[in-house]
């Protein structure tokens, strides 16, 4: 360890989290502070009290009740705390008003997870998607900022100096987005060309929520050396990676008959902000232009559902919701309960069950991709003899023909389809 590691204090923090009692259930609310205290750890925060409030006449200007606030500053005061992070998304006034009752730095999640972004990112592309999502972060924040101390303040003398430093500031900050989408519209350019070469691949991207494993997969199915941590958005960048073989520690060997293209991506977490996820959209390109997704979910943990269905959300709001999936359930190792990986199996007949860190079960999963592969589309022709019309408005049924031709000799037609409808319908031309 560095020295300026062991001399870093970490910052004595406390949580808070509202909601209404009409709208969230008690336990949802626990989850969301307990998945907010794994983001503050991983920001390097010492997490010493979390504080909730269900309440369904809330305080518009502090977000939460007067007397909370008051209690949280009175806590903050008398236990040496540096450090207040909201759940919920506060607005600038909101920010203000708490910062005057308690005092110290105070941010919302949304601030913290762009903190954790631009700590993790390390290429330049995730930097500068970072950077463009802080600012645009920031710049409604400045406006709302002057309009405040416009208000507060008022009348004649203060208008002037504060307009003329937040307009610059404004423009400043506009023009640095200006130049950041450009850089980063030149690196999607570069992205395209070796994209246009990665179409000749299958191509598979791993999705899932932050932690559920999918740097760990991609490590274990390509022998890859990928960054993995028990953090949340250890990854920002895609990697990709040759797979068509792996060997199993018992010797087992699963082949693929091509090669393919596994992506490791970014992973999703509940309320991502939403310019996090518009800057991140160049890196989540390769999920778009994905063959197949392997959704990988934590299965030990027990918010799992939940996590699937904010990975589901933001497929869709990234456009990738009709692409083929195959869920994961990944982590099985840590399931001490028998009867939960039975009665899911039950339920999610087509998921594969598998331990990436133990490398349980990954031929299982390589198969699955295996069948997946082979029921790709591929353009196939056959010939048929001059009469045979009937199979000809078969193939109709079964595929997507593309040409097709009347000859003296026979009918030939080019179509599309998978392995198992072809090899139903060559048996038609025998
Ligand atoms: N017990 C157990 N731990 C696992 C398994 N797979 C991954 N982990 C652990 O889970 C943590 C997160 O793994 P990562 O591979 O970094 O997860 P990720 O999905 O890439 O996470 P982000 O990049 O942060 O979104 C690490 O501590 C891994 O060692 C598994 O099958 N079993
Ligand atoms: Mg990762």
């Amino acid at each position: 360890m560095k020295l300026t590691d062991t001399q870093k204090k970490s910052e004595r923090t406390v949580l808070v989290c509202y909601s209404k009692r009409k709208d969230i259930k008690h336990s949802h609310s626990e989850d969301s502070l307990i998945e907010l205290k794994f983001l503050a750890e991983t920001a390097g925060a010492e997490v010493i009290e979390t504080f909730f409030q269900e309440n369904d006449s809330f305080d518009s200007r502090f977000m939460i009740g007067k007397g909370k606030t008051q209690e949280i500053a009175d806590y903050v005061e008398s236990n040496d705390i540096q450090l207040v992070i909201f759940e919920n998304e506060l607005a600038y006034t909101q920010l203000r008003n708490l910062e005057n009752k308690i005092k110290c730095k105070i941010i919302d999640k949304s601030n913290l997870i762009l903190d954790i972004f631009a700590s993790n990112a390390r290429t330049a592309q995730a930097k500068l998607q970072v950077e463009l999502a802080q600012l645009e972060y920031t710049l409604p924040r400045l406006t709302r900022q002057w309009t405040h101390l416009s208000k507060q303040f008022g009348g004649i003398g203060t208008k002037g100096p504060g307009e003329t430093q937040i307009e610059t500031d404004r423009r400043l900050i506009n023009t640095r987005i200006t130049v950041l989408k450009d850089k980063l519209k030149k690196v999607a350019e570069q992205r395209k060309t070796q994209s246009s070469e990665r179409g000749k691949f299958f191509r598979i991207s791993l999705v899932g929520y932050t932690n559920a494993g999918k740097s760990t997969l991609l490590n274990a199915l390509t022998g890859a050396d990928v960054y993995v941590e028990n953090k949340l958005f250890a990854t920002l960048d895609t990697s990709t990676k040759v797979l068509q073989l792996l060997v199993t520690n018992d010797g087992k060997v699963t082949k693929f008959p091509k090669k393919i293209l596994i992506s490791d991506t970014v992973g999703f977490i509940k309320n991502l902000p939403h310019n996090l996820i518009e800057s991140f959209k160049s890196t989540l390109l390769e999920v778009i232009e994905s063959d197949l997704l392997l959704h990988l979910v934590d299965v030990s943990n027990e918010n799992f559902r939940d996590q699937m269905e904010v990975v589901t959300e933001t497929l869709k709001e990234i456009g990738a919701e009709n692409k083929k999936i195959i869920n994961v359930f990944n982590k099985t190792d840590m399931v001490d309960d028998p009867d939960l990986i039975r009665i899911l199996k039950n339920e999610f007949r087509d998921a594969v069950f598998i331990s990436a860190e133990k490398g349980l079960n990954l031929n299982s999963l390589m198969e699955r991709m295996k069948s997946e592969l082979n029921s790709e589309n591929t353009e196939r022709t056959i010939k048929l003899k001059p009469d045979e019309h009937k199979k000809v408005s078969m193939i109709y049924k079964l595929a997507e023909v593309s040409k097709i031709k009347y000859l003296k000799s026979g009918i030939k037609i080019s179509f599309k389809t998978n392995d198992k409808n072809y090899s139903k319908l060559k048996t038609l031309a025998e």
